[in-house]
């Protein structure tokens, strides 16, 4: 049963909350940028450090031998979330940055030669677009765009011409621009039947939604620990093991290998093939403890009340506003997530988070990290507020007295 989050009691497990800004309180709406995280998250890593710190899957004495058990129940915690069949599949990265670029380097290199094509789509983040621009550049491989259309959403109706042909198509879950909730599995469905394999970009989807690797139809998804409540350092990229086992390493050094010789080495097994050099042990343990966090609010409450409540704010802004203000992606709040991307009057983006940040109201101004995105939509940068499950109705009431101050002070 999808319960109703508790916002006022979960705010209380967020010290930064209690974090006053030039004498306001502080209202956090930047969480697609980074997340804040709960105590529980921040006692687990320091629990780990003060109670059982030592490098994991070489020493044979407890505190070494517990390391390595909380570190890869770490990696279990996160398989069950994101519904994968076994941790094997579960790689532990930098960021969703690294798995993306693991992606387009190991799998890429073994499987791309020039001339083949490879389909993203119009509304993604650059970590979703670099990549594959340095393969073009490298390997002469061609790119091609599901565009935007009507509305946010991607138009759809020239899909099985683009696909044709390709080898891989990557997507983002969630616009972290407009809210957009691609249809993945339709497009994942295109793309297999044309023979190409799926790479979603979850970053701003696992956060805010039930997350079933089966269901989306994805051979890869790639997530970032810091959006998700737990801390900077790590992320993970989910990969169908049959994949994974044929791609060589990506990066190479300790870990990673089986045997070294001086003539060659041998790669170790899935997962740890993937995973040079020391891991980021306590952050692993502090994202099992934000998977736990989530996993306790339950991921269909989390987005029921991320749905109402940026319908509050849609219907606020533009009841406040009028035509003061321009949202940004679809209008139907249960069809995007929880950012809210908007430009007000004819301020620039950044004049307003920084008139807004007097009142403790932060927001994000700028690209997005999305440049053809915002060339698209014609803008240069955009404002965005974007909620998680410590916002509430007064967090947007906030946002829009602060918007009402902004108002005067460049009337
Ligand atoms: N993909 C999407 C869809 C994102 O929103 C982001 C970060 C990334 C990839 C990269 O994540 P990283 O952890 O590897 O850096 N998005 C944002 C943002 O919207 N504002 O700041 C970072």
């Amino acid at each position: 049963m999808t319960m109703q989050l508790d916002v006022e009691r979960i705010k209380k497990d967020f010290p930064i909350l209690d974090v006053g800004v030039r004498g306001h309180r502080l209202v956090y709406l930047d969480s697609a940028a980074s997340s804040q995280k709960p105590q529980a998250v921040l006692d687990a890593m320091t629990r780990y450090y003060e109670t059982t710190h030592a490098n994991v899957h070489r020493g044979v004495y407890a505190i070494a031998e517990e390391a390595t058990r909380l570190f890869e129940e770490a990696r279990a915690k996160v398989a069950a979330f994101i519904g994968a069949p076994s941790p094997r599949g579960v790689v532990f990265t930098k960021n969703v940055t690294e798995g993306i670029n693991l992606v387009a380097q190991s799998w890429g290199r073994a499987n791309l030669r020039p001339g083949d094509a490879v389909l993203l789509t119009e509304i993604e983040h650059h970590a979703n677009l670099v990549p594959w621009l340095m393969l073009k550049e490298w390997l002469g491989i061609e790119l091609r765009y599901i565009p935007l259309g009507e509305e946010g959403q991607l138009d759809l109706s020239d899909l099985d011409r683009l696909v044709d042909g390709v080898k891989l198509v990557g997507l983002t879950a969630m616009s972290n621009v407009l809210g957009t909730l691609p249809p993945v599995r339709r497009i994942a469905d295109a793309a297999h039947a044309a023979g190409a394999v799926v790479l979603v970009d979850a970053a701003q989807y696992v956060p805010h939604l039930v997350t079933d690797v089966a269901e989306l139809g994805a051979d890869f998804v790639g997530l970032t620990a810091h959006k998700m409540l737990g801390p900077t350092g790590i992320g993970v990229l989910w990969g169908r093991e049959s994949l994974l086992d044929e791609m060589p390493p990506f990066l190479g050094g300790g870990e990673m290998i089986r045997d070294v010789r001086l003539d060659g080495f041998t790669p170790n097994e899935l997962p740890w093939k993937f995973e040079a050099g020391t891991p980021p042990i306590a952050e692993a343990v502090g994202l099992g403890a934000a998977v736990d966090y989530l996993s306790g609010l339950g991921m269909e409450s989390v987005r029921a009340h991320e749905i109402e409540l940026t319908a509050y704010a849609l219907r606020t802004l533009t009841e406040r506003f009028g035509d003061d203000i321009v949202i940004h992606g679809p209008a139907e709040p249960g069809m995007r997530g929880g950012v809210v991307s908007f430009s007000f009057k004819d301020l620039h983006p950044h004049d307003v988070s920084q008139v807004l940040d007097e009142w403790g109201v932060c927001v994000r101004a700028g690209h997005h990290c999305a440049k053809p995105l915002m060339r698209r939509l014609g803008v240069g940068a955009t404002a965005r507020a974007s909620f998680y499950v410590y916002n509430d109705e007064a967090d947007v009431d906030a946002l829009a007295d602060a918007l009402d101050k902004t108002s005067d002070l460049f009337a």
